[in-house]
């Protein structure tokens, strides 16, 4: 596990909370059992699975015209689990299934604020992986190594001011190390806005 979430000197997000083991490994494979058992979207370069509301990618948003129906159980008790961590004030109730190759990444960005709620968290399974972050205004960057099993939980600056993405590369380097890329398989939980 890494010892610190950011390597010395480099800038950390305030709003950015990193909970690792947020699940074992048997819940890990459980879930992704559950996950290759669902549909794949293969719209993208990468696969996806959208549960809730699904992602419109052309147009960049949600809307609640395009409600799909409550998270299944299988979902909606890990939904329930980061809710009871207290990151968010209402049940999480969008979903989107993220599936990395080695290789594959997924642009800088900033999960839309009109859209969705203060909080926005991300599961990861599989492979470890680095995410960069750069803030829109002062233009500091910094990354973090996510593990699998961990939770990433963004709300205030490191929600609405920092961009997030992952490179699309086969090795990371972190603190010095090369880390190869397996496939990493992640879970976003967003809680969307009236
Ligand atoms: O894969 C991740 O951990 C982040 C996914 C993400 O940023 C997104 O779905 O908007």
């Amino acid at each position: 596990m890494q010892t610190s979430l950011f390597p010395t000197e480099r800038p950390e997000p305030s709003g950015l909370a990193y909970l690792p083991d947020f699940i074992d490994r048997a819940e890990e494979a459980l879930l992704l059992r559950t996950i290759d058992s669902q549909p794949w979207l293969s719209t993208l370069k990468r696969r996806v699975q959208h549960y809730g509301y699904a992602y419109d990618y052309s147009a960049k948003e949600i809307t609640r015209a395009l409600y799909l129906g409550p998270l299944p159980d299988w979902l909606s008790a890990s939904a329930a689990a980061v809710h009871r961590k207290g990151l968010f004030a209402q049940m999480p109730d969008q979903v989107i299934v993220n599936e990395y190759r080695p290789g594959q990444g997924i642009a800088p960005h900033i999960d839309r604020a009109p859209c969705f709620a203060e909080t926005v968290a991300s599961l990861s399974l599989g492979s470890p992986c680095v995410m960069d972050f750069a803030h829109g205004e002062t233009a500091q960057t910094t990354s973090m190594l996510l593990e699998p099993c961990s939770l990433l939980a963004l709300s205030g600056d490191a929600r609405y001011l920092w961009t997030h993405a992952i490179a699309p590369r086969k090795t990371d380097t972190f603190d010095g190390a090369a880390i190869p890329r397996r496939r990493r398989v992640s879970l976003t939980f967003r809680k969307m806005l009236p």
